[in-house]
Formats: structure tokens, sequence, C-alpha cells
């Protein structure tokens, strides 16, 4: 996995611009830093069958039937909803694992992911 750092020097500790990219936690000091998490993001279209993004709820998501209805409601009337939290690494596996079934069953469906 890449490990983004600042170009440049880095400044002290604590100071702004300091490993703002990394996920990692790094002992430059005595605090504790966990890694981050990410929202995996459904958006809306009007193309997907609800079936389809309920089916994706189930089967990558792990919601049960109620709350992949739930969810796929909610990105239907609002735009865009969060399907799950994840660390770096397994946001990225279900992103790509959504937009590659949405490809396959010529869905236009988009699924991104962002810092909690
Ligand atoms: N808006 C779609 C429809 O009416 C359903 C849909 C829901 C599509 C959620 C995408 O992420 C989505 N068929």
């Amino acid at each position: 996995m890449s490990e983004k750092r600042r170009e440049g020097p880095p400044g002290p500790p604590g100071t702004p611009g300091w490993q703002e990219e990394s996920d990692v936690a790094v002992e430059s000091d005595r605090r504790v830093r966990r890694p981050r998490r990410y929202k995996v993001l459904l958006l809306n279209d009007d193309y997907t069958t609800m079936e389809f993004v309920v089916q994706i709820l189930t089967e990558v998501f792990r919601h049960d039937t109620d709350r992949a209805v739930e969810v796929m409601l909610h990105v239907h009337h609002r735009g865009v909803g969060v399907a799950g939290i994840y660390s770096r690494e397994v946001a990225e596996t279900k992103v790509a694992r959504v937009t590659e079934l949405a490809r396959q069953h010529e869905f236009p469906l988009r699924c991104t992911m962002e810092p909690e």
C-alpha cells in the first residue's frame, strides 16, 4: 500500500501539513494515532434498478434486507448515502467490487469513498 507523505522537509510534528495525508500511525510523539476510516458512498442515478442496489447492499456490504432497502431508499431520495465505514484497504476493495459488478450488469451505479 502506498503511504502518501508531503514533499519537502517536514516541519515539527503537529505543525500544519505534517503527514496530513498519511493513514499510518507514526510514533513521532507520545499521542496515539489511529488509522483513518473511510465512508463508502453510493450515488443515485436514474437507471440502476432498486433491486440491484439492494443486492449490492446485502452481498457486498452485508446488510440485512430491511437495512439494505432503507439505505437504498435514502440514496434514491437524497442523492448519496453511506453504505459502510471501513479501513482504507477494505473501503477500496468494496468500491472496486461495486464498480465491477455495476459494469458487468451495465448499470451506471457509482460508488466512491471519502475519509470519515
Ligand atoms: N434511482 C434509482 C431508480 O429509481 C434507484 C437507485 C437507488 C439507483 C440508489 C442508484 O445508488 C442508487 N431506479
